[in-house]
C-alpha cells in the first residue's frame, strides 16, 4: 500500500491512443499509477501482481475512465459580464457594431482594469471549478482584457493563482493584440510597437506566459500587425497561437502556419489553401463551437478539408464574456458533434489528445499510456459517446491529477 501508487481496477479505459479501435478502448481494463505517472494500462486480468501489491487499489465499479479533459482556448480571467450587449444583440446589433462603438472587448477591459488581482483570482477560480466539474484537468487561459502591461500581467498572475486554487493545471497565453485600447485609438502602430518592444521583453523576463496569441480579423488586427508581433515573440522564444478567420477569411490560418504556430483557432472561413498550410506546418485546428453558437454564425469550419489533410482537430470552450459564456466542456463536446459534424470520438479526441497537441504538451498528457502524467477523469457512463450525447448532465464522477509541474 502506498500514498503515491494507485491501481484503478474494474473500469473501462478509453486511452484515446490514435490508430487504435474506437476510443483506444480497453474494456474491463486497469491502470497503474506511480508517483503521478501512468506506469501500466491493459486488461484487468493482465495486471502484474507486483503493481497491485505495491499500490492502493481503487475499484471503479465498471465506470469508464478517459484522459482528464483539456480546454486549450479560454479567456476566463475577466471582470463584469456583457449581459447588456447580449440584450442589444437580440435587438439586432452585431458583434462588430458593438465593438466599433467602444463596447465589446473594450467594455471588459474597463472592468478588468478596475478589478483587483484577488477579485480576478476568485472569479477565475470559480470558472475553473465549473470546468473541472466536467472533468477538466488542464486549461489554457489568455490575457487580453488588460491591454496595458500592468493589467495584462495582473491577469496572467491571476490565471496561475486561480489554477492552484481550483486544482486545475493552467497554461497561460499573452493575448497582446486582442483589441486596440482606447488610449492608443489614434496610434495603432504605436500600440503594436510598445507591445513588441516593451511588453514582450518584460513578459519573457517575468516568465508569466507560455505562448502568445493575437486576434487577426477585420476590426481587430491585420496580418501585417500580427506578423510584427509574432516576429518579436519568436525572437524571445515564445510559441504562437492565432485567432484566425473567425468572421472572414483574412488568411489567418496560413499566417499562423507560416510561423509554425501551435494552433490556428476558430477558422470558420479558412480556405483550402489555409488548411493545406496548416497541414504542412503541423498547426492544430482549434474549433470553438461556443462562439459560433453564441454569435449565431452560419459558416462552419472546413471539417471535411481538415480531415482530408490530416490536420489535428481540437475543441475548446473559448470561455469569455462576449462570445462564449459557456462553462461546460460537455456542452462544447455536444456542440462539436451537433453543430460541426465531428464524430463523438473525434470530439473527445479534440478535448484530450489533440487539445494537448494544441498546447504543445502531447508528450506529457492527453492520452492514457505508460509514461504520461496520470491526469484522469472517471465517468458515470456506459459508453464514451454518452459524453457528447447528453446535454446538461453531470457525468464526471471524479478526477485524478498526477502531481508535480509539467515539463
Ligand atoms: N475572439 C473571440 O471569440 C473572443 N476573442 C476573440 O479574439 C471574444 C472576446 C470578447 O468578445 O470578449
Ligand atoms: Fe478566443
Amino acid at each position: 500500500m502506498s500514498e503515491t501508487n494507485f491501481v484503478l481496477t474494474d473500469c473501462h479505459v478509453a486511452t484515446m491512443l490514435p490508430g487504435c479501435d474506437a476510443y483506444g478502448a480497453i474494456v474491463d481494463g486497469a491502470i497503474a499509477i506511480r508517483e503521478g505517472r501512468i506506469a501500466w494500462t491493459g486488461p484487468g486480468a493482465d495486471l502484474p501482481t507486483r503493481l497491485r501489491d505495491e499500490a492502493t487499489v481503487l475499484r471503479l465499479d465498471g465506470r469508464w475512465i478517459t484522459p482528464a479533459l483539456i480546454d486549450p482556448h479560454t479567456h476566463l480571467v475577466f471582470a463584469g459580464t456583457r449581459t447588456r450587449e447580449f440584450e442589444a444583440r437580440r435587438k439586432g446589433a452585431s458583434y462588430a457594431e458593438i465593438a466599433a462603438a467602444g463596447g465589446g472587448i473594450l467594455s471588459t477591459v474597463r472592468a478588468t482594469r478596475d478589478a483587483s488581482e484577488d477579485e480576478l483570482v476568485a472569479l477565475a477560480a470559480a470558472r475553473l471549478e465549473l470546468l473541472a466539474r466536467d472533468g477538466a484537468g488542464l486549461v489554457e487561459i489568455k490575457s487580453g482584457y488588460g491591454l496595458d502591461q500592468e493589467t495584462e500581467f495582473k491577469m496572467l498572475r491571476a490565471a496561475r493563482s486561480a489554477g492552484v486554487k481550483a486544482n486545475v493545471r493552467v497554461r497561460t497565453t499573452y493575448l497582446g493584440l486582442h483589441a486596440l485600447p482606447e488610449e492608443w485609438r489614434d496610434d495603432r502602430s504605436g500600440y503594436v510597437t510598445t507591445v513588441c518592444e516593451d511588453v514582450l521583453p518584460a513578459l519573457a523576463a517575468a516568465r508569466l506566459a507560455d505562448s502568445v496569441d493575437a486576434f487577426c480579423e477585420a476590426g481587430a488586427f491585420t496580418p501585417d500587425e500580427v506578423a510584427r508581433f509574432f516576429d518579436a515573440a519568436r525572437r524571445l522564444g515564445f510559441k504562437t497561437k492565432l485567432h484566425a478567420d473567425q468572421l472572414s477569411d483574412g488568411g489567418g490560418a496560413a499566417l499562423a502556419a507560416r510561423y509554425g504556430a501551435l494552433s490556428a483557432d476558430h477558422i470558420e472561413y479558412t480556405s483550402e489553401a489555409g488548411v493545406a498550410a496548416m497541414a504542412a506546418a503541423g498547426t492544430v485546428a482549434v474549433l470553438l463551437p461556443g462562439a459560433y453558437y453564441t454569435l449565431r454564425e452560419t459558416q462552419c469550419p472546413p471539417v471535411a478539408a481538415l480531415r482530408a489533410a490530416s490536420v489535428p482537430i481540437a475543441l475548446a470552450s473559448d470561455l469569455n464574456p462576449g462570445t462564449s459564456p459557456i462553462t461546460s466542456l460537455l456542452t462544447i463536446l455536444n456542440m462539436g458533434v451537433t453543430l460541426f459534424g465531428l464524430s463523438p470520438e473525434e470530439a473527445l479526441a479534440g478535448l484530450t489528445r489533440e487539445a494537448a497537441r494544441a498546447l504543445g504538451m502531447q508528450t506529457e498528457t492527453g492520452t492514457l499510456e505508460a509514461g504520461k502524467r496520470a491526469d484522469i477523469a472517471v465517468w458515470d457512463i456506459d459508453h464514451p459517446a454518452e459524453l457528447s450525447y447528453w446535454l446538461g448532465r453531470r457525468l464526471c464522477h471524479r478526477r485524478f491529477l498526477g502531481d508535480g509541474p509539467y515539463q
